[in-house]
C-alpha cells in the first residue's frame, strides 16, 4: 500500500500524504514523499511541488510507535535534506495540526501556506524527547528565539495566524487550490527555492539571559527533555546551522536513552487505550448525546457544566435552591470573564459558551436530556431519591450517571427501573480543568451506555478510564492505602512536613497532608464514621479526628495539619500538630524512631501499587496503563515516571517491590503488607511485567 497519491496538476506536482488517522510520518510515508520528489524531477514539465495531506490533519508527527526502532525507509534527516535542497520550490499546505516531525518536514519546505484555524506545534517534550528533525534549529530562525523556546519547551501548539514568518500565507478556504495557485505563481515568476537554514540569528535578536531563566524553571520539574530542549534552542541561537543540527542529534539521543522518554511514551498510548473496554459485544455502539442535564449546582456541577458548554453542548443545570443556582450562574460568568481577561478566549466565544448553560429548578426541565449527570450531596439516600425521581421523568433510553466518588453505582442504579442505563462519571475538581474522568461500570450497565459515556468524556476533552464498581473505584481506592501509610508514618516517628517533602521530592505534585488540608479534614472525619469497623486501621484516624475536633478543618479554617497566613495557601508547619502527633504516639504505646525519605516514599507508593494489583486481579481495572492514566491525570503522580504501575515495573522492578513489602511486613507488621497474589505472580522470574490481565 502506498501512503498517499502523486498527481500532476499542470506544472505542479501535488503530493498528498494519506496515512489515517493523523498522517503520522511512518517509514512508509517518508518513502512515499521521497519517491514523489524523484518522480517530480523525472518530469521536466513540472516546476514546483505542493506537499499536502488527506483526511483530518497535516502530518501530526513521527509515528510514535516506530520511534527509535530503526524502521526501514529514508530517515527524517535524509528526507529533510532532499526537501531542503530540492531544486524546485516546495510548498507545504497545512490544515488541522502540523505537529512534531510533521511540522519539521513543513519547515524543510521552502514555503508554507495554511488554512485558518490550523495549528502548529512541537510537542516532543511531552513524549520525553526533543524535536529531532531540525525543528529546534529551524523554528527559532522563523519565529524568533524567545517564542520558539517557549513553544518547544512547553510543547503547546499555536494558531497559524499567530505564527509570524513561519507561515507565508493564511487562507480561509480551499487550501489545496490556493496552494496550487501559489505554486503556479512561483513557477511563472521563476522564484527560486529558499531555505530556512540561510536565515541567521544575531546576538541582538534575543535576550541572552533567556536560557538561564528557562533552565531554572525547568530544573524544578526535573523534566529531562525540557532541559535538553533549552540546550538545543541555545545551539540554534549561537552555533552555525550544521553544528546546531549535530547538537540537536546528540541531545535527542540523550533523551532516548533516558528512562523518562519511555515513561512518557507509555502514558501517551495508555491514555488512548484507557477508554477501551475488552469483551463488549460486537454490535454495541454509543447513543447520541445532544443535550445534557446536571443535578446539583455546587462546585462540581458548575465545573462539569462548563466542561460540557466548552465543547459545544447545551446544558441544563438543576438545583432546588434558587440561591445555589444564583451562585452557580455567577461563578460560571466570572470564570468566563476571567478567561477573556487573560486572553485565553475571545469575548464572543465566551458569551456563546456561557449561554449554553441554562438554569432550572424542576426535574421536568430535564425531560428531553439524552444524559443526566447527578452531582448532588455525597450520601446514598440523597442519590437514591434523585435517581428515583429522574427515572420517572427522563425519557426512556436516556442515560443516568452519578458523579459519586465513593458510593456504589449498583446501589444507586437499583433505585431506578433502568439499571442498564446507569453508570458513574467521576469527575475531579475543578472539573473544568482536571482531565481525569473515571467511567464507573455497574454490574448491569449496558455496553452502549458505557460506550456513550466514554465517547462523551472524550468529546469534552477528558481522559476517560473505565473502572469497576468497587468502593472508591480506582483512584480513591488506591489513595486510601497511600494515606494509611502516611498516617502510620506520623505515629511511628515522622512529621507531616517531612512526609510531604519526601513525596514532593519524589515528584508528586503535592504532599499528602497538604492535600488533606486542601480537601478539608471534615470529609475524612465523616467517611471514617461511615466505614464498617475493621475495614481500616483504627490508629490512622486518631490524629486527624483530633485536629477536626479542635476546629482545624484544613485550609478553609486556615489550620489543619499545617497553619496558613490570611489569604495564603502556603502551609507552615504547626507546633500544635506536632504535639498532638507526639501525644498520639505515646498513647498508642508506639516508640517514635527516625524515618528516612526512602522509607516514606516506598511505604506510601508501594501500598498504592499493591492496591493497583488487587484492582487488576479483581477486574476492577482493565490494564495497568489505566491505573497510570488515573494517577497522572487525577492525583499529581509525576508523568516523567510513567504512573505508579509503570514506575513499579520499570523503575523499581516487581521482584524488588515484593521484597520491600516483605521487609515492611517484618518491620511494622504484616496486616497491610501482604503482596497481592497477582503481584507475586507477575514478579516471578520470566514474567516481571505488570501488564493487563484483561
Ligand atoms: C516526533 O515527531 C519526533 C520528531 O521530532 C522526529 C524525530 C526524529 N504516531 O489523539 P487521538 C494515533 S514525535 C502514532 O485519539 P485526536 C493515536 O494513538 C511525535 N500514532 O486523536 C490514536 O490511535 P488509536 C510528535 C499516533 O483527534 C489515533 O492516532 N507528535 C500519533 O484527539 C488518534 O489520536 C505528537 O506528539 C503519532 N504521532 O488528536 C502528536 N498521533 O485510534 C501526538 C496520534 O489507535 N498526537 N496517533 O487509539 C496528538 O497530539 C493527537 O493525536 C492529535 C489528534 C492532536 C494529532
Amino acid at each position: 500500500v502506498t501512503a498517499g497519491t502523486f498527481e500532476k496538476r499542470g506544472q505542479v506536482a501535488l503530493v498528498t500524504v494519506d496515512n489515517p488517522p493523523v498522517n503520522a510520518v511512518s517509514g512508509a510515508v517518508r518513502t512515499f514523499i521521497a519517491k514523489s520528489l524523484s518522480d517530480t524531477l523525472a518530469d521536466p514539465r513540472l516546476g514546483a511541488v505542493v506537499l499536502a495531506c488527506a483526511g483530518r490533519t497535516f502530518m501530526a508527527g513521527a509515528d510514535i510507535a516506530e520511534l527509535g526502532t530503526g524502521v526501514a525507509g529514508p530517515s527524517f534527516a535524509e528526507l529533510i535534506r532532499l526537501l531542503d535542497a530540492f531544486p524546485l520550490p516546495v510548498v507545504a499546505a497545512i490544515h488541522g495540526t502540523a505537529l512534531g516531525g510533521g511540522l519539521e518536514l513543513a519547515l524543510a519546505c521552502h514555503f508554507r501556506i495554511a488554512i485558518k484555524g490550523a495549528r502548529i506545534g512541537l510537542p516532543e517534550v511531552k513524549l520525553g524527547i526533543i524535536p529531532g528533525a531540525q525543528g529546534t534549529q529551524r523554528l527559532p530562525r522563523l519565529l524568533g528565539v524567545a517564542r520558539a523556546l517557549d513553544m518547544i519547551t512547553s510543547g503547546e501548539p499555536i494558531d497559524v495566524e499567530a505564527a509570524g514568518r513561519v507561515i507565508d500565507r493564511v487562507v480561509s478556504e480551499d487550501l489545496v487550490g490556493s496552494a496550487l495557485a501559489f505554486a503556479r505563481t512561483l513557477v511563472r515568476s521563476g522564484a527560486q527555492p529558499r531555505s530556512v537554514r540561510d536565515i541567521s540569528i544575531s546576538r541582538s535578536d534575543y535576550d541572552p539571559g533567556l536560557f538561564e531563566d528557562a533552565r531554572q524553571k525547568a530544573q524544578r520539574s526535573g523534566h529531562f527533555a525540557r532541559l535538553r530542549a533549552i540546550d538545543a534552542v541555545e545551539a540554534a541561537a549561537t552555533l552555525p546551522f550544521d553544528m546546531g543540527v549535530r547538537r540537536e542529534l546528540d541531545l535527542i539521543g540523550e533523551c532516548f536513552r533516558h528512562p523518562q522518554s519511555k515513561a512518557l511514551r507509555h502514558l501517551f498510548f495508555a491514555e488512548r487505550q484507557a477508554g477501551r473496554v475488552p469483551g463488549l459485544p460486537a454490535g454495541a455502539s454509543p447513543r447520541r448525546v445532544e443535550r445534557v442535564g446536571i443535578v446539583g449546582a455546587g462546585t462540581m456541577g458548575v465545573g462539569i457544566a462548563m466542561s460540557l458548554a466548552n465543547a459545544g453542548l447545551p446544558v441544563t443545570l438543576l438545583d432546588t435552591s434558587e440561591e445555589a443556582l444564583d451562585r452557580a450562574m455567577a461563578a460560571i460568568a466570572s470564570t468566563y470573564v476571567g478567561s477573556v481577561q487573560r486572553g485565553r478566549l475571545g469575548a464572543a466565544e465566551a458569551a456563546a459558551r456561557q449561554a449554553r448553560v441554562k438554569r432550572a429548578n424542576d426535574m421536568g426541565s430535564l425531560a428531553d436530556c439524552d444524559l443526566v449527570i447527578e452531582a448532588a450531596f455525597e450520601a446514598m439516600e440523597v442519590k437514591r431519591a434523585i435517581f428515583g425521581a429522574l427515572d420517572a421523568v427522563i425519557r426512556p433510553g436516556a442515560i443516568l450517571t452519578t458523579n459519586t466518588s465513593y458510593l456504589s453505582v449498583d446501589a444507586i442504579a437499583a433505585a431506578t427501573g433502568r439499571p442498564g442505563d446507569v453508570l458513574g462519571l467521576h469527575f475531579f475538581a475543578p472539573a473544568n480543568v482536571m482531565r481525569l474522568c473515571e467511567v464507573v461500570r455497574g454490574s448491569q450497565t449496558s455496553a452502549d451506555a458505557l460506550l456513550t459515556a466514554v465517547q462523551l468524556a472524550r468529546r469534552i476533552g477528558k481522559a476517560p478510564v473505565v473502572a469497576g464498581d468497587s468502593p472508591g473505584f480506582i483512584g480513591n481506592r488506591m489513595i486510601q492505602a497511600y494515606g494509611r501509610e502516611a498516617a502510620l508514618l506520623l505515629l511511628e516517628g515522622a512529621l507531616p512536613e517531612q512526609v510531604d517533602a519526601a513525596l514532593t521530592g519524589f515528584g508528586m505534585a503535592m504532599g499528602v497532608f497538604r492535600m488533606h488540608d486542601m480537601s478539608g479534614l471534615d470529609i475524612g472525619y465523616r467517611a471514617r464514621r461511615n466505614r464498617p469497623p475493621g475495614s481500616s486501621d483504627a490508629r490512622i484516624g486518631l490524629v486527624p479526628d483530633r485536629l477536626v475536633e479542635a476546629g482545624r478543618l484544613g485550609l478553609k479554617s486556615r489550620c489543619g495539619y499545617y497553619e496558613y497566613d490570611e489569604g495564603s495557601r502556603e502551609p507552615r508547619p504547626s507546633s500544635f500538630t506536632r504535639d498532638l502527633i507526639l501525644a498520639a504516639s505515646a498513647e498508642l504505646g508506639m516508640k517514635r524512631r527516625s524515618i528516612d525519605d526512602a522509607e516514606i516514599i516506598d511505604r506510601c507508593l508501594l501500598a498504592l501499587v499493591n492496591e493497583g494489583f488487587a484492582l487488576l486481579r479483581e477486574g476492577n481495572a482493565y490494564r495497568s496503563g489505566d491505573i497510570d492514566t488515573v494517577y497522572v491525570n487525577g492525583y499529581g503522580f509525576p508523568a516523567t515516571l510513567g504512573g505508579p504501575m509503570f514506575w513499579a515495573e520499570h523503575m523499581v522492578g516487581l521482584d524488588r517491590v515484593v521484597q520491600r513489602m516483605r521487609e515492611f511486613a517484618n518491620a511494622v507488621g504484616d496486616r497491610w503488607w501482604q503482596p497481592d497474589p497477582l503481584l507475586v505472580d507477575r514478579a516471578a522470574p520470566g514474567k516481571r511485567t505488570a501488564h493487563a490481565v484483561a
